[in-house]
């Protein structure tokens, strides 16, 4: 079937599919400077410009059928698109949509190379994950919020129930922290919270067990210097979750960002009970040096109770997670309300 309006379909979408990847490449090589990305795309954009030599059409051939003054869609407006993370996600939305168009299309003119076109397809549904799910991880400050820590002890309630109530007075990340009990408890009280957090909504971390962290499908992992490296985690649980590492100086807070770490918990900020053996209460001030040399979120840990949280919110942690303020009380669910209206008071959660 030699149709001219098969081949236009062809060119339509071999444009549309280049013009998409390139959009899409910009962001990535000026915005976030993301060379290895970068350079995915620019490979698949020219797999895609590749496209005719692979259907053994020639470019003269599609350019005789193209026809755009009289494309009936031309005129059609793009509705309004709010920032980068939109403008990629709707880009590659186009450009897959695109290439399935070309595949489909493909097999009226070469159906042998049909799969060619396919493995374009699925390269670009990777590169799409591992893309959006960087820069999902780069809006952490905004994602991490006020963190709650999970202690059955202090609260005398069960993870779980704990995290229940959280969640009600909208914390926005949970991490579960047990030293103390079996593999089998912490990996059932684990899968329990991963059924009560809302995906995508609220982060759930887990305190020192890659393991559990995996299997549980939680977002990700808060170690400290006792536990696995940061890059045996990161193999472990792979590029889209979450690393925070516990540091107590400026200079552990830099090498944590250096190996990879998506955050870093500072403290103790002031004296706190619940952790033994930490150090001497850091003071406030350091929080903003910390901020002044690394660009990963800083979270501020450690004796941060309802009447000295503006402190460390004013000097610029992007987000304060609390043990024994929000556990000691007998109604979880409404301190948490409470302290995340004051915390949404110094920081108002504007997406970046
Ligand atoms: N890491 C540094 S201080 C601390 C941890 C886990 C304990 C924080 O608990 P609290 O009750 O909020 O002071
Ligand atoms: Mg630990």
């Amino acid at each position: 079937m030699d149709d001219k309006r098969i081949y236009r379909i062809l060119d339509a979408n071999i444009n549309r599919a280049r013009e998409g990847i390139r959009v899409i490449e910009e962001s990535l090589r000026f915005v976030f400077q993301k060379k290895e990305f970068a350079e995915k795309l620019r490979g698949l954009r020219h797999e895609v410009s590749h496209i005719p030599l692979v259907l053994k059409i020639s470019s003269a051939k599609l350019f005789n059928c193209r026809e755009s003054e009289t494309d009936i869609g031309k005129k059609r407006i793009e509705s309004d698109r709010k920032d980068l993370q939109e403008i990629i996600a709707s880009n590659f939305s186009r450009v897959e949509e695109s290439v399935r168009v070309l595949e489909e299309y493909s097999r009226i003119i070469n159906p042998k190379a049909t799969g060619k076109i396919k493995k374009i397809r699925f390269d670009l549904y990777a590169l799409q994950k591992k893309i959006q799910l960087s820069l999902y991880r780069k809006n952490l400050a905004y994602m991490l919020g006020f963190y709650v820590i999970t202690d059955e002890e202090i609260a005398g309630k069960s993870h779980a129930e704990i995290v229940s109530e959280a969640v009600k007075g909208g914390a926005n990340t949970i991490q579960l922290r047990d030293k103390k009990s079996s593999d089998d408890k912490i990996y059932s009280e684990a899968k329990k919270i991963r059924s009560l957090i809302p995906q995508d909504e609220i982060l759930f971390i887990v305190n020192d067990r890659v393991d559990i962290a995996v299997v549980s499908e939680a977002d990700g992992v808060h170690l400290g210097k006792c536990d696995l490296p940061i890059y045996e985690a990161r193999k472990m649980l792979g590029e889209d979750k979450i690393i925070g590492i516990s540091c107590g100086n400026v200079e552990e807070a830099v090498k944590a960002e250096k190996l990879g770490a998506d955050y870093v918990a500072l403290g103790p900020i002031f004296p706190t009970n619940t952790k033994q053996d930490v150090p001497s209460p850091l003071g406030t001030r350091i929080i903003k040096e910390v901020k002044k040399r690394i660009s990963i979120p800083v979270v501020a840990i450690g004796g941060i109770k309802e009447d000295n949280m503006k402190l460390v919110l004013e000097v610029g942690a992007d987000s304060i997670a609390m043990i024994s303020e929000v556990l000691r009380s007998d109604n979880i669910a409404t301190k948490v309300r409470s302290l995340k209206k004051k915390f949404l008071n110094c920081k108002p959660r504007n997406k970046k």
